[in-house]
């Protein structure tokens, strides 16, 4: 016990200084709890996320916007195999990751399952979904833990495309027809307040907020980087016309940030526990997919396997 409390101290003097934990150092069983679940479940929302967008590939109205979703699709995954080693470096295999998602125990962000109904929606995804996503990444680029951390520099350098090819398709349909604004429009109307919940619940009602502070693990609050997000985004759509669906969004110059309608928890709670427009398709085509390629990793595994021997027998 005394042993403990002493290398608890040592753990939290590494983080007020600022010194990244890196696998291999002693940490806190909380800690590494805590970050597993984290990492993993950014890693499902970064895997499940491929899926909305996924659903526009083929009807993208032109080779461009075609090729350059393709490309941030393929981002996407690359973010989620980042996350999936970084969770893997604190003992826990792919497989277990996987199993807690198709069994529903580990969560992804709430916000991919909401249904892409028109091309505008690809717009609103990069401006407002990883509009969000960058703003708490930027954050998350100063967690403690090293793995994660060097994963958010990365990932956040092809966020930043993400947000603007998003914004583009919002800025050439808001400078279109009448009824390609209104597409603009309608997506705007749709995504805004399901980017505002990415944050997830208010500080006060945020079970791991406190603890994941204190150890940094989270750099911001989610009331923060919610705020953020809110004041650096309405004169983006307010610049091309358009409208946020919130009748007291008002700047106010007293705390100098934008106030904003009461959040719908009762919407929130309700898609995070798996009753949202798309959590089960969401869900299925996953572990469809996982399923119909399992002899793809089958024979990975055995050429690997072969290549071993050979070399031992070489
Ligand atoms: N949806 O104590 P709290 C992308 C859960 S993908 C669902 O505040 P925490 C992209 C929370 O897990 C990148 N669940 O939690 C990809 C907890 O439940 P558990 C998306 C949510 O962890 C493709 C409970 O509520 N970004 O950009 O301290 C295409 C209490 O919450 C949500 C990330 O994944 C939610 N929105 O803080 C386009 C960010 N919010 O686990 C784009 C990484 C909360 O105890 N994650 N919950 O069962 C984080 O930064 C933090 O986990 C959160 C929540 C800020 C989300």
């Amino acid at each position: 016990m005394m042993e403990d409390s002493k290398k608890l101290e040592e753990f939290q003097a590494k983080i007020d200084a600022d010194v990244k934990i890196e696998p291999k150092d002693w940490m806190p069983e909380k800690y590494r709890q805590n970050l597993i679940r984290q990492i993993s479940q950014h890693a499902h929302s970064e895997i499940i996320g491929m899926q909305p967008e996924g659903n526009w590939l083929t009807r993208a109205p032109s080779l461009r916007s075609k090729k350059i979703l393709m490309a941030k699709i393929q981002d996407e995954a690359g973010h989620g195999l980042y996350l999936y080693c970084a969770a893997e470096t604190l003992g826990v295999k792919r497989e277990q990751f996987l199993k807690w998602l198709h069994d529903g125990v580990a969560k992804y962000s709430s916000v991919f399952n909401y249904p892409t109904l028109s091309w505008a929606d690809i717009g609103a995804i990069g401006w407002l979904v990883d509009g969000a996503a960058i703003v708490n990444q930027v954050s998350l680029q100063g967690t403690s833990y090293g793995p994660y951390s060097r994963a958010m520099v990365k990932i956040c350098k092809e966020e930043s495309f993400h947000q603007r090819q998003g914004y583009e398709i919002i800025v050439n349909l808001a400078n279109g027809t009448k009824e390609q604004k209104q597409m603009a429009q309608d997506a705007l109307d749709r995504w805004w307040w399901p980017s505002i919940m990415m944050f997830g619940p208010h500080d006060a009602d945020s079970a791991h907020s406190n603890q994941s502070l204190k150890w940094k693990i989270k750099r911001e609050s989610n009331d923060e980087l919610r705020q953020r997000y809110i004041d650096k985004t309405i004169h983006q759509g307010e610049h091309l016309g358009l409208t946020f669906p919130d009748e007291n969004l008002k700047w106010n110059d007293k705390t100098k940030h934008y106030d904003y309608s009461p959040i719908d928890w009762d919407e929130f709670w309700n898609v995070v526990k798996g009753n949202g427009p798309g959590n089960k398709a969401r869900l299925a085509h996953h572990t469809k997919a996982h399923n119909d390629g399992a002899w793809v990793r089958e024979a990975a595994i055995a050429f690997q396997e072969k290549q071993k021997l050979k070399s031992k027998i070489a």
